[in-house]
């Protein structure tokens, strides 16, 4: 069946069915209409960055050689990369900017709605940037915190902060290759700079500054999302809740909250659970209000919250055909531009919120942090209204949700293990934890819906490797049942019995994409403990169904990190063989970790599990 081909998860493919049935398009049928899709743009070797092109480049070794102005493969394939690049790390950053002038305006009294609710958290930050908090009430501390993090973006200083929470062996590695972040809008203004026409030529210098404006992602806007989100909303905590399109309500209204920044989501949460918005479905007929996540603002209020999360970026549409939706809020990010036609099927009102996405029929409530209550309250409205306009007989929503725990924070995570990593760094001596591996990112309709996530989780666990994940890798895997403790009988002996030990899954949910700035920060802790690099460290990454720009930035920073990270789509890269080399190999040389290309699942397990065994015998464990 056509759903099965393109879904793993049984009420994905329910709805994959109901899409065909109502005619409805969806990113499976697009796709389908895209092909053949273009075989220089796929090798990276077309080029359309200046009006004199576009060029491409013969991938066969033939003419042409180079574009109008002369740029080679290596150096169109090096542009492109970077290019793509500098967009991902620019939308976490952006999203992580958005957090930081929130939590400014709420320590100067002008956020509706929000409040400083992990005080610990904002001391030990205002700590680290060398602000006082001696006698000092949190506001101040939060406004110069937030002052001191917004200079971080265009600073002159040279330097981002956050740097320092790297071990010492990895910021020496950075200082030695010329790529210590040294603000997060520098680098990506300069990615921009480097990428115009008769700028940067050289494709290692090229990539090397991919790698520096990749850490001002990860070890920057990313880390500073995740950090003010926490100090704002909580940092999150151990938590139950359910996963899959199932969890959609069939006599609630239900609003579906899509996109990233939790800066909204936090307020529509609020203003579902003000007991007039109750009183006013209730009104109409309704036995309530159903709030559920999708991608990662989804995870977002799943972590904090447990709100229930009913799927990935490709299940963004299936939520529509239901027809049971009565809003999506969107605000940016991994939403699809033909949401709204989807939309315009049923009777689903997409509000659009974010003043820089905005999307051809939609509704728009602009939301600022002033008026964030108020908004919010306007939205939960429409969407109480909207319930009345569902039509019945269209309604299809699947059964069984399945039973997830996430909120394992790096701060949870050390505390489970007793407030040190000294556990779990015996348990990897001991061999019977044998490595952690992120396995981060997206789906891609290129590949069966969340199939590579949950056949690489599942064989790694199987190997006794932990697996932390975020994003959309993370919804996978609590739709296909790994994120309960239970799943820890699927693992190796070894790592179930530690599993079973502190009743933990054997894949651990940290959060959105932006908090894989948790997976840096646990590794760095882990690394200082035995006084080494994370690069020493027997780490992985994977993104086996990544698309977008962001997963290039994360997986970029992960790499230049130390972490070896294997991908389950081809990068654009493969239309130049220097800058395949390069980054498949050469820069183990450099950064002890490369990337590696396998969409094959247990031989990407092998990939990982090697480079865990090499790391661990260097160890000399
Ligand atoms: O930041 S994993 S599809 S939702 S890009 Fe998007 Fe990819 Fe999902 Fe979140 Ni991340």
């Amino acid at each position: 069946k056509v759903a099965e081909k393109r879904a793993l998860d049984r009420t994905s493919q329910m709805m994959i069915e109901k899409t065909i049935e109502d005619g409805v398009e969806t990113a499976w049928d697009r796709l389908q209409a895209q092909q053949p899709q273009c075989g220089f743009g796929q090798l990276g070797l077309c080029c359309n960055n200046c009006s004199m092109g576009p060029c491409r480049i013969d991938p066969f070794g033939g003419t042409p050689t180079r574009g109008v102005c002369g740029a080679t493969a290596d150096t169109i394939v090096a542009r492109n990369l970077l290019d793509d690049l500098a967009v991902g790390a620019a939308s976490h950053s952006d999203h992580g900017r958005e957090v930081v002038e929130t939590l400014l305006h709420t320590a100067e009294g002008k956020a509706q709605g929000y409040q400083i609710t992990d005080a610990v958290k904002l001391h030990l930050i205002a700590e680290e940037y060398g602000i006082p908090t001696e006698g000092r009430d949190d506001a101040a501390i939060a406004g110069d915190l937030a002052r001191g993090m917004l200079e971080e973006f265009g600073s002159i200083k040279n330097r981002i902060q956050l740097v320092d929470r790297a071990p010492e062996k990895t910021r020496k590695v950075w200082q030695d290759l010329n790529i210590t972040p040294r603000g997060v809008d520098r680098e990506v203004v300069e990615a921009m700079h480097r990428v115009h026409m008769g700028v940067d030529a050289d494709y290692l210098n090229i990539l090397l500054h991919a790698m520096r404006t990749s850490l001002s992602d990860g070890w920057g806007g990313s880390m500073m999302a995740t950090d003010c989100s926490d100090i704002l909303f909580g940092t999150p905590t151990p938590v139950t809740s359910l996963a899959n399109l199932g969890t959609l309500s069939r006599d609630k209204v239900n609003i579906v909250l899509h996109g990233h920044n939790p800066v909204l989501s936090e307020m529509i949460l609020k203003a579902v659970e003000e007991p007039a918005a109750k009183e006013a479905a209730r009104a109409k007929g309704a036995a309530g209000i159903n709030l559920v996540g999708m991608c990662c603002t989804g995870n977002e209020v799943l972590m904090r919250h447990g709100i229930p999360i009913a799927g990935t970026i490709l299940d963004q549409e299936l939520a529509i055909a239901t027809g049971a939706v009565e809003v999506m809020v969107i605000d940016y990010q991994c939403i699809f531009p033909s949401i709204t036609a989807t939309a315009s099927c049923y009777h689903t009102k997409v509000v659009a919120t974010s003043e820089k996405s905005k999307v051809p029929g939609s509704i728009y409530k602009e939301f600022r942090p002033e008026t964030a209550l108020d908004t919010a309250r306007e939205i939960v409205g429409m969407a109480i209204e909207n319930f009345a306009a569902r039509d019945p007989n269209r309604v299809r929503i699947p059964d069984r949700p399945v039973q997830m725990m996430a909120g394992f924070s790096e701060e949870a995570i050390r505390k489970a293990l007793g407030g040190t990593y000294k556990p779990l760094i015996d348990a990897i001596v001991a061999g019977t934890i044998k490595g952690v591996v992120g396995v981060v990112g997206c789906n891609n309709p290129k590949i069966k819906q969340d199939s590579g996530h949950i056949a690489l989780g599942r064989e790694l666990i199987r190997r006794n490797i932990l697996v932390v994940e975020t994003g959309c890798a993370a919804i996978a895997s609590g739709k296909a049942g790994l994120l309960v403790p239970e799943a820890a009988d699927l693992a190796g002996d070894g790592l179930k019995a530690v599993c079973k030990a502190l009743g933990i899954p054997p894949v651990l949910h940290m959060g959105s994409c932006v908090d894989c700035s948790r997976i840096l920060v646990m590794a760095s802790h882990v690394a200082d403990e035995l006084g080494v690099g994370i690069g020493d460290l027997p780490l992985g990454g994977a993104a086996p169904e990544w698309y977008s720009q962001k997963a290039i930035a994360i997986g970029t920073y992960f790499v230049s990190s130390g972490v070896y990270t294997v991908l389950g789509i081809p990068p654009k890269i493969f239309g130049s063989q220097n800058v395949l080399s390069l980054l498949a190999s050469q820069l183990t040389g450099v950064v002890n970790a490369s990337f590696a290309v396998e969409p094959d699942p247990v031989k990407a397990a092998d990939l990982l599990e090697a480079e865990i065994d090499r790391k661990r015998q260097a160890l000399g464990i």
